[in-house]
């Protein structure tokens, strides 16, 4: 059997989790996890539902962006039912997640940048997609949605030659998308349960100490992204001085000019 192939038994097999992982949608294919996480959470599904797929053909990013998801492309959802003061929690977990799953399957280092990024050697190789569904002004859930390169080749796709990479690449071999795929939900599953992650995911940020420009609709910052705050949120120290409290958006880094 290719170690590419995944199913909702093989995924199962011996995973040892809590939460994260106890149902256990598998597709081939679907347009995006997310999406059917979102209608089967809607439908009552429990927490810690996984929903993943062997190819995407609608996958998407933040702001109606998408992301390329062919096979080799690890795609997955969970659908988590946490306290509305958890939610700022989950982008560290699920980034912390995959730095932890990339060094515990491959050696290679990995690092976060900010909000939802993780890259290797400056190129992205996981991004990740976190929606909330509420019913009034009461959380009902959230979904944390991710995609890892595991044998991808990002030259094949001019639109992201440049600036993703894979874990094949990185390693110049094929890697197991189900052992990928098993350390990622069995870490979700322990930071998910376990003791706060916030100064684990401040260590792994690339992002901290260098000039940065983040946009965020129409608004761009320019200074040092100098810290981050407890809530995930980023501070950028302007050029005249002023800080400035960043909660999303995107953020471009500027290492060249960092000495
Ligand atoms: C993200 O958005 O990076 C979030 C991606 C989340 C994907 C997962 S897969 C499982 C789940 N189901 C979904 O439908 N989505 C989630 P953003 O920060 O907006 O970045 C999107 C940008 O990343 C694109 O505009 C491209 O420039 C680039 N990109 C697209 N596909 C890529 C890939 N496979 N590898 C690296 N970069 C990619």
């Amino acid at each position: 059997m290719s170690d590419t192939y995944l199913s909702a038994e093989l995924v199962k097999q011996d995973l040892d989790t809590s939460v994260i992982g106890k149902e256990i949608i598998y597709l081939p294919i679907t347009t995006s996890t997310n999406e059917i996480a979102r209608q089967v959470a809607r439908d009552g599904a429990v927490e810690g539902t996984l929903v993943i797929a062997a190819k995407q053909t609608a996958g998407r990013g933040r702001l109606q962006r998408s992301w390329l998801s062919p096979e080799g492309v690890l795609a997955l959802s969970v659908i988590l039912r946490p306290q509305t003061s958890r939610l700022s929690d989950l982008i560290m977990i699920a980034s912390l997640a995959v730095v932890h799953t990339i060094k515990k399957t491959t050696g290679l280092e990995s690092l976060i940048k900010w909000p939802n990024d993780v890259l290797i050697g400056g190129k992205k190789v996981c991004g990740i997609l976190i929606e909330n569904g509420w019913r009034g002004i009461t959380l009902d859930h959230a979904i944390i949605g991710i995609g890892v390169n595991v044998n991808f080749n990002p030259a094949d796709y001019c639109e992201i030659a440049d600036n993703a990479t894979s874990l094949s690449s990185e390693l110049g071999r094929h890697v197991s998308i189900l052992a990928v795929a098993h350390m990622l939900i069995n870490e979700l599953d322990s930071l998910y349960l376990g003791k706060d992650v916030f100064n684990d995911w401040r260590e792994k940020l690339v992002t901290l100490g260098h000039p940065v420009n983040a946009t965020d609709g129409n608004a761009i910052t320019s200074g040092i992204a100098e810290s981050v705050n407890r809530d995930g949120s980023l501070n950028i120290r302007q050029h005249n001085g002023t800080l400035v409290n960043i909660t999303a958006g995107d953020v471009l880094i500027n290492l060249k000019s960092d000495t």
